[in-house]
Order: C-alpha cells, then structure tokens, then sequence
C-alpha cells in the first residue's frame, strides 16, 4: 500500500517578474500570477471564499488528472457555463445608453402625466436602439428598420417609448407579426440569409400582404442604412393618447427629431462599412458620448382631436398611415439627451426590458389593434428572456419612483415586502393602498360593436401614401429606393415573386415600376397588383418624409478622415484640425504605417489607423494630406487607391493637397474632379472646402458615376 503523506504537496517554485509597471509571480510551468495586495482587492468565489490560485486547476501530481473536489474551477465553468440569455426574439442587435429627457412647457392642457406639468423638469431615461431582423451579433449596417426604445422612469412609474426609425409598419394587425418575423428572418430550412431582407421568404410575404406597400417605400429608402443613430428620427409610430386631468383625450403621435438633423449613407459604402466595422453604430454613440457630444432630441407631437381624424379616408388607428408633418405640424415638447453609456452592457442594455403597456397616468392607447396586440405580448417575452417574472428588480429595469406591491416570490426574489400582510384589504393596517385620484385611470371610451374577425374599410388604402412617399423624395433618393429593390429582388430566386412585386410598383408609381423592371431583366410588364382601393393621385409630396430635405446644413458631429503621410505640411494639418473642431466636428487621421508620421517640421504626429484600417467608406469626407516624397510609395498601394475611389464613388467631399494629385489619378478620378473635389491650397481651398462640408454628400455627382464616368472607367 502507498504512504499517504501527513504534509501537504511542496509549494510551486514561484518567481518574481515585472511586467511594465506591474509585478507578478511567475510559476514552474511560466504562467503569470497576479497576487493580491493592499491596493488590489483579493479574488473570491460567488460564495466570498478567498482563492488562492486561479491560474491552475487542482490536480494529483504535475501531470495527473483533475480532481472533483476543485470547488473553485466548478463555480468558475458553471457560471460561465449559463452566461447566455434568449436573445430577443426580434431587435436582438442593440445598444444602448443613458441620458434625461426635459420638459419645455407644461402640457397640463392635453395630460395630466407627471413628466409634463412643469417647465425644466428632467425625468431620467434610457434608450435602445436596435436593428430588427438580425442576430445579436450581426452588423451595424445591415439594410433594416432601427428599434428606437425609450424608458422614460417618471415619478409616476415607468414610461416606455417603445418606437422605430419609420413612422409606419408592415402590417396592420398584430396577428400577423410572427408571419412577418419569420418571413424576414433567416428561412428555417438553411438558416441563412440573417440581418437581410433580400431573399425569397421575406418577398414572397410581403408580395401577398399589400398593407406593407408603404412600409415597403420607406424600408428601400435610405432610412434603413442610417449614418448614425444619432441622425436618425423616431416614431413612436401608432396614435396613443393625451389625457387632462378633466379625462379630456387628445390623439397624440410622437416623433423624436435629431438635433444633428439626418442622414444616411450610400448602399455600396453600407456593404463595405459592415465588413471594415460591423460595431460601426456601436462605436459611433460610444465615441461621441465619451467625448462628450452628446446626442440629442427633441420630442414633437401632433395633436387632434376626433373630428380632425375623422377629416382623412384612412383610418388614424391604421398603423401603415402617417399623418404627414405638412398637414398637422409638430409642437416640440421637450429634449432627450444620451450623457453617460452603460457601466456593463448586459446588465443594462442586454436586460432592459421594454414593454408598450407601459404608461403613466395622462397617456393612453388607441384602439389601433397592433398597438393593443403588442401590449399583450412584450410581458411574455420578456419572461422568457429574462428567465422569471421579478425581472423588474434588475436595476435598469425598476422604477426610480416609490413603488410597493404584494407580489411575492417567485425566480430570483430580490425585494420581498416585509411584515405579516402580503395581501390587501387587510386589517393590519399593512401595505400599500390604492388610490382612486391618484392610480391609473383608462380613458373611458366608448365602444359598441359585434365582436368579429375582420379588417375594417378604413384601412383597405394600401398604396396612396406609398405613392406619396416616393414623390417627396429628391432624385437621388428615388434613384437609391429603385436601385435598392432592384438589388432585393434580384436576390429572390422565385420569378413570380418579382412580377407580384413589380406589379404593386405599378400602383404606386408606373416609372418606379418600369426601372426596377428594366433593372431586373423583365421581358414584358405585368398588370397592376388587383387594389382594394384605388391609388389616389392628389396627394401632395410632402419634403418632410425626405433625408436629403432635412440635412443639417452643417458638418457638426460628423468625422472627417485625413490621410496623412511623412513631410505633411504640420501647419496646414494643425489649421485644419482647428477648423474641423471649431464647426464641432471630429477628425481621425490615417496613414501608411499606425504609428505615425513625420511631419513637415520634424515633428511625429501620431495617427489613428493604417489605411487598411480605417478605409475612406468610415468618414463623412475625407481630406488627402500628402507630400511629394511620400507619393512613389503611396500610389502603389492599392488601399490608398480605394481610400479615394471609394470616397468618390460615395459621393463625398474630397479635399486635397497638390501633391496628392498622383493618388487622384491613380483612383481614377482626376479627369472627373467636380466641385466636391477641392484643392485645399491656401486659406481659400481650406475655406471652400470646409465649407461645403455641411451638404454632405455631392449627390448630383452619382449619375456620372453609374456611367463610369471617371478616368479609370475610360
Ligand atoms: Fe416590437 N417586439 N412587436 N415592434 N419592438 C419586441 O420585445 C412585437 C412592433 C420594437 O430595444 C419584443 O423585448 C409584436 C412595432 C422595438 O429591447 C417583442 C408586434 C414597433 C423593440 C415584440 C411588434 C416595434 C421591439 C422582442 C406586432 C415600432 C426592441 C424583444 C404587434 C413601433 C426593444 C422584446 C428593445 C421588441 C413584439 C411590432 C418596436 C417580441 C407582437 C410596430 C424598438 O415582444
């Protein structure tokens, strides 16, 4: 029989190492053991007990097996183990952040909810944006609705916002939402295309269900590539209401506006931004809130009573219409502004839990049935995610307010009431009470009817305001909407698909309907899709519904990119980055080699990225800062080359240095140069240059592109 031995093993012989300014312990086999000292608290288990090694598992002997009795090492991989939740069923790529919302006048007149009734007050908030059909991990820039959810956490309870990018949606009653959902997503029997519309399935759904008409102008618009969260509007996209103190109700429609104003990028930079940085609208409201810009809205809604809705054919509980800003402009009730990102993503933006039926006293719902159906379903889902039904005590999710009820129990209790009466009425004068003044009151509506499956009349108007979207748009926007069916319905591999397609393009506009068919190959025209209701011809464009029409006229907020090489002129750099922070803009630098270059004067400037790194499709222009030296080596690299050729095919501002002139041949385009190419020689080119920058993009340049009309193209 073996000796057991009464002493425990021998000590690894363990070494002292620094390792920058930090100092290790380094064990027999190399690893690096960082130990615990006055200044670093001491590593434990989920139970508190102190560990002394968290770099080996316990094992018999150097090269023996492992041993159960490793309490450590099996908490460590069990926790691991479970650190996934369901993502959610639909908008399961988000991010999120912190920040106010404040209050510009009382609304005392239209509802009696709390947040309105003093000037200044500030309620704090959270928002989620997100994409919809994509997986969690799926990228930024995938052509989709953004999820625009706001929790408003009112002294009267929470408030969720819970919105999208479009004021409008693809179906008209929450029945058929899973339909949608799984048309959208990927197809069950290959489980791809994820975060993409352009596949059969979607089409095929969205071909039979003509009240998605107009929802589907709006997804092939450039709203669903937007730049940046924070140049994008939000809608909370059905009609709710207002309530007074007096129970006087107000149809509301809420729509948040960006302060920056809008704008989307190009489809073909869209493709390139989703492999150069799939967190491209992660990193964008990171930076910009960690930098202090903090993104900005204001909330606007339009008001109108009965009669006013009664003055439309549709039907203002028909969540496929808008009432358009034109005929009932907004009134700005107050400011949203993101200041601080989440201390841990999980914990806030993964758990928060949005849910409709949420709402303060003085807002309610209207009878739209999506609205209704989705108030019943965003608590299950929320069960499901979140694992039990006390998800209410995760910090992001309760309320700031005084709360108190008599729910008990249940998965991960957190906050159980204390004393003997966990019910109510009681006669131990225990436990919250109601309030009949102060609780939720439902507006008192009246209903009468025969309960029954159907759609009513009022909603049968599929195309008219499909129509009138496309009309308010500028040129380059109908082109980039004709060119984005195009290329959706060139992926769907059904012909028939198409033609049903092409043939509800005929009931909105016959010449968007004859270029997607001409782009798609169509030998011959098919009728028109059969109507409930014919299109109406007299609806006014309307320059609200358009981007381009509500740019900001300026470059605030927006990135510039300078390529930079060794000999830059340091001076011209130094006014540049000037002007650029001046109009409150950022800049990033790009050069050959990530750590830098030598400047004019001999200084080193250090740079952001190698130009691979950071490709020209990541700014909202680019500058070319060269030098004469610098140019043999600079035009034989082909990233360089794309860097400008894409900054051009995307219709951006280009300003550049003479001896940049080499590159601009070189990417083709120095025989096309138009006047979003400028030469930034003296104060006049820099002056010219930065100020055309606020247009954005030089859209009237995209025509000649598609003719190939740059000097590579020759
Ligand atoms: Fe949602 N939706 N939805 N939705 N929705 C969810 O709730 C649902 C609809 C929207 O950042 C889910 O927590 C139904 C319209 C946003 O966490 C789920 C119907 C609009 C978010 C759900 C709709 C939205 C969601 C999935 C048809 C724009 C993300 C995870 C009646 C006004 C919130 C979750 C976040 C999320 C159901 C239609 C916006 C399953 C049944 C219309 C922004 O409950």
């Amino acid at each position: 029989m073996a000796k057991t031995s009464t002493r425990g093993p021998a000590r690894p012989k363990t070494t002292t190492v620094k390792i920058h300014d930090q100092t290790m312990q380094r064990g027999e086999g190399g690893e690096l053991h960082q130990i615990a000292d006055d200044d670093a608290p001491l590593l434990t288990t989920a139970q508190g007990g102190p560990v002394s090694d968290d770099q080996n598992s316990l094992r018999v002997g150097p090269r023996g097996p492992l041993v159960v009795d490793d309490f450590h090492f099996r908490e460590k991989m069990f926790h691991f183990d479970h650190e996934r939740i369901p993502e959610r069923v639909v908008h399961a790529r988000g991010y999120g952040a912190h920040g106010y919302f404040e209050t510009y006048e009382s609304l005392a007149d239209y509802t009696k909810a709390d947040l309105f009734q003093r000037a200044g007050e500030k309620t704090e908030a959270f928002v989620r944006f997100s994409t919809v059909a994509g997986n969690k991990g799926s990228a930024d820039l995938a052509r989709d609705v953004r999820g625009f959810a706001v929790k408003l956490y009112t002294k009267e309870g929470n408030w969720d916002l819970v919105g999208n990018n479009i004021p409008v949606f693809f179906i008209q009653d929450a029945i058929k939402f899973p339909d949608l959902i799984h048309a959208a997503k990927q197809e069950p029997d290959r489980a791809f295309p994820q975060a993409q519309t352009a596949h059969d399935t979607f089409w095929d759904f969205i071909s039979l269900t003509p009240e998605s008409m107009n929802m589907v102008m709006w997804i092939m618009s450039d709203r669903t590539i937007p730049r940046s969260f924070r140049f994008m509007e939000g809608f909370g996209v059905h009609t709710f209401r207002f309530v007074n103190a007096k129970d006087e109700s107000t149809f509301v429609k809420f729509h948040w506006k960006p302060k920056l104003g809008l704008q989307s990028v190009a489809w073909n930079e869209a493709v390139k931004i989703n492999g150069a940085d799939p967190d491209f609208h992660r990193r964008d409201l990171w930076q910009s809130i960690q930098s202090g810009n903090f993104p900005e809205w204001e909330l606007q809604v339009q008001l109108f009573d009965q009669e006013f809705a009664d003055s439309f054919d549709f039907d203002v509980l028909d969540p496929t219409k808008i009432i358009p800003e034109e005929i009932l402009a907004p009134v700005a009730i107050g400011r949203l502004v993101l200041d601080r990102m989440p201390d841990n993503f999980f914990a806030e933006t993964e758990q928060v839990a949005f849910m409709t039926q949420n709402v303060p006293p003085g807002i309610d719902f209207s009878n739209d049935p999506l609205l209704q159906g989705r108030n019943f379903s965003y608590l299950d889902t929320q069960l499901k995610r979140l694992g039990g039904p006390n998800f209410t005590h995760l910090p992001i999710n309760a309320p700031r307010c005084p709360f108190a009820t008599f729910q008990q129990d249940g998965h991960m209790a957190m906050r159980n009431p204390v004393g003997r009466a966990n019910y109510q009425p009681n006669s131990f004068g225990e436990g919250p009470r109601e309030s009949p003044t102060r609780g939720f009151r439902h507006y008192p509506a009246e209903e009468e009817g025969t309960k029954a499956r159907l759609r009513p009349e009022s909603f049968a108007d599929h195309y008219s305001q499909a129509r009138q979207f496309y009309l308010s748009q500028t040129p380059p926007e109908q082109r980039h909407i004709a060119a984005a069916l195009t290329f959706e319905l060139s992926k769907v591999e059904t012909p028939v698909i198409r033609e049903r397609m092409v043939a509800h393009l005929l009931n909105i506009d016959e010449t968007l309907a004859k270029t997607v068919a001409e782009k798609l190959g169509f030998q011959s025209m098919p009728k028109p899709a059969d109507a409930a209701m014919p299109t109406r011809q007299d609806l006014e464009p309307a320059p609200s519904l358009s981007i381009v029409e509500q740019g900001p006229q300026r470059f605030e907020g927006r990135k510039l990119g300078i390529l930079v090489t060794d000999g830059v002129d340091a001076k011209h750099l130094k006014a540049l980055i000037a002007a650029i922070k001046k109009d409150k803009a950022v800049f990033e630098l790009i050069a050959p080699k990530v750590g830098g270059v030598k400047a004019s004067d001999g200084s080193w400037i250090e740079v952001h990225h190698m130009i691979d790194g950071g490709p020209s499709v990541l700014f909202d222009a680019v500058a070319l800062l060269t030098s004469a030296d610098a140019m043999d080596d600079l035009v034989k690299e082909a990233t360089a080359r794309d860097f400008v050729a894409d900054a051009f095919q995307h219709c951006k501002f280009i300003g550049y240095d003479q001896s940049a002139m080499p590159l601009l041949e070189k990417a083709g385009i120095a025989e096309a140069l138009d006047e979003g190419v400028i030469a930034l020689s003296g104060k006049d080119g820099m002056d010219a240059f930065l100020s055309s920058l606020g247009k954005l993009r030089v859209w009237g340049r995209e025509p000649s592109i598609k003719q190939g009309k740059t000097s590579a193209a020759k």
